[in-house]
């Protein structure tokens, strides 16, 4: 029977849990009367080459299109047959629409394969792609588009957009080129839908739940105020409810937010604890654990008694962008804490038992060795969170690419940086940064890491990710 809509999603994406953007895009479908199938290709991709980690290594270095890696024959025969199968199993549907979510620029190599191939099968299948990675230089929706390849491409929220489309209003805001407007009251979209997702397929049995949208800060490098321009967010109650709802249908008691921060909102955060507390004495069942992405505030904004409220309402790890140990580097960024704040931040997770998730920037324009050696200490200063079991993980990155139309995009002039590409950059300011060095430190903070005992997710494939970009350099 035909479908409506099929809602796709590609790697490279995390294998934890289900994307999304598609869970949330299906709710809206259902709302709105669509019928909707989604299909995690990530996830299948993952699972079905699993024995094969050749092929996925190869794919990896692929699916990072500033490598511009060329597939070997062999894999690129096995590629075009995976891509294939994938066109089969999304006609199968007999779908009138095909929403492509382009999640990140690791998602866009793949995008591009399966536009093609499926345009070539089955010209007349209107597809519609969004998504964050459609904000990266790389990825040229508006060529794609003139080329007839895509039909429709949407920049910001995906909910109101995708049905202005499939009902044929295609000049609203946000569609091909329209600038985007935000959704302003997002306690009322739906709840997302994850029920075309075998949960059992992922690493960990948790869901994803988006609380706000954007930021109340505006790093310069990063690019979530561009793409957001106002900080929107849900109420408290609103947000336990939808918890509540998800542990009812699917029994998960685990649950990711996929915000920029969950504590942008002091308010909310206070409400969604209280109202969970309340979920849990009423119902009498265990409390949830959930966690996200944390801004460090100073010590009297976010102080002792929110962390124990936290905690009690089953807050069980924070990931932080703490991007430098150097305060000076911080301050260029704009990231608005020291490292005064950050120290009372971890005393305070270890006291609550919330475990921490540290995230750094290796190479910042401004990043001078000094800076560069304050990191490594940092480190090492942090060393005892390892120990006792608090600090689970850190993720340096893969070196600072300058997002397109980020604030430090526009300082480029000003802090005299000249550029092959966004990811190929050097300041004249601190022309030692070059991006061989910034590899290079990138590379020894890992080691020093990984001396220490740090865990460090994703160490071996980002090891080999940048050996190739230094050994491309060097070539
Ligand atoms: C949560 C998050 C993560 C989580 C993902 C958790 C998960 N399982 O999904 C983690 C931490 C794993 C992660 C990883 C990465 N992330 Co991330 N992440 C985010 C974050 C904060 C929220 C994304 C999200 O899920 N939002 C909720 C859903 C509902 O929103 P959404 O996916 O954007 O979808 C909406 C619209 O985009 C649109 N849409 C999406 N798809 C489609 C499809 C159609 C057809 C339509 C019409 C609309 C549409 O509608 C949706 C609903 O409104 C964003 C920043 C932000 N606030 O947006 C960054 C962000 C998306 N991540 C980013 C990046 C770069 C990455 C990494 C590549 C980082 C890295 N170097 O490793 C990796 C990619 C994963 C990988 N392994 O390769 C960038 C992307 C920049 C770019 N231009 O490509 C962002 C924007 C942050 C930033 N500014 O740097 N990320
Ligand atoms: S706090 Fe995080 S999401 Fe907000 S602007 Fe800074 S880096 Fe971006």
């Amino acid at each position: 029977m035909a479908t409506d809509i099929v809602l796709v999603g590609v790697p490279k994406h995390i294998t934890s849990n289900p994307p999304m953007a598609l869970a949330s895009l299906k709710a809206v479908c259902t709302e709105h009367g669509f019928s909707s199938k989604c299909l995690d290709f990530n996830i299948e991709f993952y699972r079905k080459f699993a024995n094969a980690p050749d092929f996925i290594h190869e794919m990896e270095l692929y699916f990072q299109i500033k490598l511009r890696h060329e597939l070997d024959p062999a894999f690129k025969i096995r590629w075009t047959s995976v891509v294939s199968d994938w066109v089969n199993r999304i006609l199968s549907f007999e779908p009138k629409f095909v929403g492509l979510s382009v999640f990140s620029f690791n998602t866009c190599a793949c995008a591009r394969d399966l536009i093609l191939a499926l345009k070539e099968k089955s010209p007349s299948t209107k597809i519609i792609i969004g998504g964050n990675g459609l904000y990266d230089n790389y990825f040229k929706e508006n060529e794609l588009l003139e080329q007839g390849l895509i039909d429709y491409y949407v920049k910001g929220e995906g909910e109101k957009a995708l049905i202005d489309i499939m009902t044929g209003k295609i000049d609203e805001p946000g569609i091909n080129g329209r600038s985007p407007v935000q959704i302003e009251d997002l306690d009322a979209l739906p709840f997302s839908d994850f029920s075309d997702f075998n949960l059992d397929l992922y690493d960990k049995k948790l869901l994803l739940i988006t609380g706000s949208r954007g930021c109340v800060r505006n790093c310069s490098f990063c690019d979530v105020g561009v793409i957001w321009k106002k900080f929107r967010y849900r109420s408290g109650k609103n947000l336990a409810e939808e918890m509540f709802y998800q542990f009812q249908r699917h029994g998960t008691k685990s649950f990711v937010y996929t915000d920029s921060l969950i504590n942008g909102s002091l308010k909310t955060l206070i409400d969604l604890c209280t109202n969970l507390i309340n979920f849990y004495k009423e119902n009498k069942i265990e409390k949830f654990d959930w966690g996200g992405q944390f801004i460090v505030r100073s010590r009297k904004s976010m102080n002792e008694e929110k962390f124990k409220l936290c905690a009690e309402a089953g807050m069980k790890f924070v990931s932080i962008g703490v991007e430098s140990g150097s305060d000076r580097v911080k301050a260029h960024m704009k990231k608005k804490f020291n490292n005064e704040d950050l120290d009372f931040t971890l005393e305070q997770c270890e006291k609550y038992g919330i475990d921490v998730n540290l995230l750094f920037i290796i190479g910042y324009p401004t990043e001078t060795e000094e800076d560069f050696q304050e990191t490594l200490n940092m480190l090492t200063r942090y060393k005892r969170y390892v120990d006792s079991g608090i600090l689970r993980n850190i993720n340096l990155g893969n070196t600072l690419s300058i997002l397109p139309n980020t604030p430090l995009y526009e300082q480029m002039g000003d802090l005299l940086i000249e550029a092959d590409d966004l990811n190929n950059w050097r300041s004249q300011m601190n022309p030692d940064l070059d991006l061989r060095r910034r590899i290079e430190r990138r590379i020894i903070a890992q080691d020093h890491a990984e001396k220490l005992g740090y865990i460090l997710p994703a160490r071996e494939e980002q090891r080999r990710y940048l050996e190739a970009r230094l050994a491309r350099i060097k070539s």
